[in-house]
């Protein structure tokens, strides 16, 4: 994915000096390059007045955001870091944004965590990595980029191999907020891939432990072959060994492995669900069960965490609860120019809890912190959904709302909701299922009137249809929870099946809810929509007072 930025610069001179004092409050031990956080931000009352910039999604003050990374929960503490770039690209150099949060749901931005050391192993990038606590000390282990981001194919025709493993530990444990980080002196830990993995990429370490070992699995993948995620052991986090690949992939028509980045497994992250073994990979949010012996893995049955396009770079944490909590970046499905004049790019998803279902296959839902944004709610009272009824309900609207509707299908093809929906059904984003197929969908076709929002205009795929497979048991009723968060709908069924997508209706008067029946009748059986409160009260998601001046 990350070839596919595009490389543009902002420039201003106030929002320099906010990354200024966020780099000297938070970076200053580590002697990371201050001058290199220049970047041009958007006065922040264009943010603000953004009403595309979602309101209870973690989302740095301005610029760009991708991969979740290292998310941990320390005394308490819930701690996610986030790929941060001073431009509007996911080819410029990537830094580790921190926030903090005391309940999952309301983040204070601490600023930047890490940033690239001139001449160091991570100098042209700190990308994806993870958190664990070893003897009590919050140790973040992440791939270094030591040719820019987007040149590692270049670098490796070259014979350079351009990624390297780095170990940070947090340079004062009883900090609750845990500023600062110290980078430790044996970096690079890991220098290059096993010579006999022909890499296309080695990156996105995974770490866990058994008794008293880690270990750690590194994305890696070879060209015309698919995705490896390669498994390494250390007794200290310091010194690894290379073991074996942990698993390899095996032939599948959904993965194209002749393009350059899906012969690779991006960000894998290996763990057990009530002793399941699940490995994760990047492409597709797609998991794989299987069965975990000799620390080789084999993979059985597949499935994918969220049906979204816009949700990429999945990334778990167990949390002080034991809860496995999900988290992916939702990337911009506008183009680039958009979003550069938007001065923002990027949104990390709610916390999505996993869940081991009967089938062994892993359910997943939305986490349940999440209802201390309920306010206001209208309960809508059980009634016919008809293929040419009224589009759209009566005193149900809004771009910041939770929705749950339980609905029966009948003898309708399909049926679900319509969110962000305009009177004249000029722009509309329709959730719901297909029986024929199957399938939970999200159809943005009609999302928007707006031309940069085109097909084949934005960073990934553009407005249309996107699904995965929902199976409804015999007079199983679809049960939806949908979130809305102006460009974000983030959508949850019967507790098995997630999708994630990106809407920009070009009217501000695009805030309608409704229902619709295709093929036949559906009855609701019940629905409520809840107004949600933002989690700041400027559009800043918090924390935005400490990239100011
Ligand atoms: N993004 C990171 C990489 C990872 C990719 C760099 C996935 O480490 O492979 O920003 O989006």
């Amino acid at each position: 994915m990350r070839h596919l930025g595009t490389k543009t610069t902002r420039s201003g001179g106030v929002t320099r000096r906010e990354f200024i004092v966020t780099a000297t409050a938070t970076v200053a031990s580590a002697m990371l390059p201050i001058a290199s956080l220049l970047g041009g931000a958007p006065p922040s009352n264009s943010l603000a007045n953004d009403r595309h910039r979602p309101q209870f999604h973690l989302m740095p003050p301005s610029l760009w955001l991708n991969d979740p990374n290292g998310p941990l929960q320390f005394k308490g503490r819930y701690h996610l870091f986030y790929q941060y770039a001073a431009q509007i690209s996911n080819v410029a150099t990537k830094y580790w944004g921190h926030a903090v949060s005391t309940d999952l749901v309301h983040w204070k931005n601490l600023g930047i965590a890490l940033a690239p050391t001139p001449d160091g192993a991570d100098k042209n990038g700190c990308w994806t990595g993870s958190a664990v606590v070893v003897n009590g000390v919050p140790t973040l282990i992440y791939t270094g980029g030591t040719w820019p981001s987007g040149t590692e194919r270049e670098a490796r025709a070259k014979g350079i191999n351009p990624e390297r493993q780095l170990v940070a530990v947090a340079a004062d444990p009883d900090d609750p907020d845990l500023i600062k980080w110290k980078k430790i002196p044996e970096n690079p830990v890991l220098h290059a891939p096993p010579e006999r993995a022909k890499a296309v990429g080695w990156r996105d370490p995974a770490v866990w432990k058994e008794h008293d070992t880690w270990y750690m699995t590194i994305g890696c993948g070879e060209a015309g072959k698919g995705g490896i995620a390669l498994l390494y052991s250390s007794k200290d986090i310091k010194h690894w060994n290379y073991l074996h690949p942990l698993a390899t992939a095996k032939p599948n028509r959904n993965q194209d492995t002749s393009r350059p980045f899906s012969s690779m497994w991006e960000c894998p992250d290996f763990f057990l669900l009530k002793d399941k073994p699940f490995l994760l990979v990047a492409a597709g949010n797609r998991y794989f069960n299987g069965t975990y012996a000799d620390h080789r893995f084999e993979q059985q049955a597949e499935g994918r965490i969220d049906f979204g396009t816009a949700a990429y770079a999945q990334k778990t944490m167990v949390d002080e609860h034991g809860r496995r909590i999900w988290w992916a970046w939702l990337h911009e499905k506008r183009s680039a120019e958009a979003q550069e004049a938007a001065g923002w790019a990027g949104v990390m998803s709610l916390p999505k809890l996993l869940t081991l279902r009967d089938d062994g296959m892993m359910g997943v839902e939305p986490a349940p912190e999440l209802k201390v944004l309920r306010r206001g709610h209208k309960k809508i009272s059980a009634h016919k959904v008809e293929p040419n009824g009224p589009s759209l309900l009566k005193d149900v609207a809004g771009d910041c709302l939770e929705i749950e509707a339980e609905i029966d299908l009948g003898d309708a093809h399909q049926a679900g909701l319509r969110v962000r929906a305009a009177a004249d059904g000029s722009e509309q984003s329709l959730i719901g299922y297909d029986r024929d197929n199957q399938e939970l969908f999200s159809d943005t076709t009609a999302s928007s009137t707006d031309p940069t929002t085109a097909p084949g205009t934005g960073f990934h795929r553009n407005r249309g249809m996107e699904s995965g497979q929902l199976i409804l048991a015999n007079g199983e009723p679809l049960r939806l929870r949908v979130y809305v968060d102006a460009s974000v709908i983030e959508t949850f069924a019967n507790g098995r099946a997630s999708i994630s997508d990106r809407v920009y209706p070009r009217s501000p008067a695009t805030l309608g809810i409704g229902l619709f029946a295709k093929g036949g009748t559906a009855h609701v059986k019940s629905m409520t929509a809840w107004q949600l409160a933002p989690i700041s009260n400027n559009r800043m998601t918090s924390g935005a007072e400490l990239f100011r001046v």
